[in-house]
């Protein structure tokens, strides 16, 4: 870490891996087998990151490694079409009700910005509507901070995001549909879309409130806007179709990433043929990528796919996360500890300090401090959670009981305070 920091800003490539949220020293990985994550120091950890999301089948899933593995004596890419991206897209079309049509990228935040383009050059207008704690990757319209109130303009997010960049992003609270009825019939003529996570991982996870999707559709279809479901995080993840498919509610566009690429740089955006093929080369919205449709990245995401199809995988991660939950919140049940335990599926944050989390104002009542000594628990006993009290916690298929349970027993010794972290 000390030759990283010299070279790259934090020393890592992605802030959330440097640990500010909890402190100390993150571990450097050095391979990853299964569910498990070993470190340059040869501790392993039970891995609930599973790099925020794509190892659905956990690390080095014998599907993936020989779909790579028959690639590279072939070549990595070929700057041309391949068969490659007409398998993946054949999958993503069959199992996505909302998609006709797809365009690979290579990270989510390239597909909700490029959604976005889509969706206010088929519309003709320009605003957009996140909610207040939704992440959808770092491109400048949708770095902005919620301002006090119920809808806001957005305020850039970051230094370097100009305040034309999201002079039309327009920030509600999530799960709140009167919020966005309140918005639409005051601006709705201006408003090209409403992007929203589904189930919303990036403030923790939490769950839609029941009725809220089915208003968003009801909402943006009666204003002419677009509905963008950012399953970037829920795409194959809460279930093969998506949170569309649990929650039975078909978005306009629907935004992919992690999942569909097994652990390799994939994103994707898809929708009717009406809307994407307004995308060039077949029409005029310009969007591009050198490595997008990677034959390796494709490889992979359609062994991962080919794995989780038949459901088998879900019913396995349904199980093993209600006993993650249910194992967390006895915990703190028995400590007299107020935690909110919020799962779809095999997704799930254990928020501290709090009895429910319905929104991001929730999310943020959780106790940070609380927080920090259990990561720093788990991390000691070997089990690696990730480093914030506003990501959500993952499964795979690679984890068993005896993972989960090792999880919980550790979590329980924390919040027990006696300091036992030994392993
Ligand atoms: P990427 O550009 O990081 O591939 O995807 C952005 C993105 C878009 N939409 C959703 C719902 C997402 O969760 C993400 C990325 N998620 C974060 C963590 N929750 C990735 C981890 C990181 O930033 O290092």
């Amino acid at each position: 870490m000390r030759r990283a920091r010299v070279l790259m800003p934090g020393g890592v490539s992605s802030p959330v891996r440097a640990f500010a949220a909890v402190g100390g020293e993150p571990p450097v990985f050095t391979a990853g087998h299964g569910c498990r994550l070993i470190d340059a120091d040869g501790r392993e950890y039970i891995d609930h990151v599973l790099a925020y999301g794509p190892l659905i089948l956990g690390h080095g899933h014998p599907a993936v490694r020989s779909a790579l593995a028959a690639r590279l004596p072939l070549g990595t890419a070929y700057g041309g079409p391949t068969i490659l991206e007409v398998e993946l897209a054949e999958r993503v079309v069959a199992a996505v009700r909302s998609i006709e049509m797809v365009r690979f990228v290579n990270s989510g935040t390239e597909a909700t910005m490029s959604a976005l383009r889509l969706a206010r050059a088929a519309t003709g207008r320009d605003r957009v509507v996140k909610c207040a704690g939704g992440y959808h990757g770092h491109a400048d319209l949708l770095l902005v901070e919620a301002g006090s109130g119920v809808a806001t303009l957005g305020i850039p997010g970051s230094p370097g995001v100009p305040e034309a960049a999201v002079r039309d992003t327009l920030v509600v609270p999530y799960n709140d549909a009167a919020a966005v009825e309140e918005l639409l019939a005051a601006e709705g003529d201006r408003v090209a879309a409403v992007i929203v996570e589904p189930v919303a991982g990036n403030m923790g996870c939490v769950p839609p409130r029941p009725g809220y999707l089915e208003a968003l559709r009801e909402l943006t279809a009666r204003h002419g806007a677009l509905l963008v479901f950012d399953e970037v995080m829920t795409g194959f993840r809460v279930a093969y179709g998506g949170a569309q498919e649990l929650y039975g509610v078909t978005p306009d566009l629907t935004c992919l990433g992690k999942v569909i690429g097994g652990g390799l740089l994939v994103g994707a955006y898809g929708g009717p043929v009406a809307l994407m093929e307004r995308v060039a080369p077949s029409g005029p919205v310009y969007q591009a990528g050198t490595l997008s449709g990677n034959p390796l990245a494709m490889a992979a995401g359609c062994a991962t796919l080919d794995e989780l199809r038949d459901g088998a995988a879900y019913a396995r991660l349904e199980a093993l996360g209600g006993r993650l939950a249910a194992g967390l919140a006895a915990a703190a049940e028995e400590r007299g500890l107020p935690c909110a335990v919020n799962r779809v599926g095999s997704m799930l944050t254990p928020f501290l300090g709090v009895v429910e989390v319905g929104d991001y104002a929730g999310a943020r009542a959780a106790d940070p401090a609380l927080f920090r000594t259990v990561h720093a628990a788990w991390l000691a006993g070997g089990v690696f959670w990730p480093p914030s009290q506003y990501e959500a916690g993952f499964l795979s298929i690679a984890h068993g009981d005896a993972e989960v349970d090792r999880t919980v027993e550790v979590f329980a010794t924390a919040l027990a305070g006696d300091g036992s972290r030994g392993r």
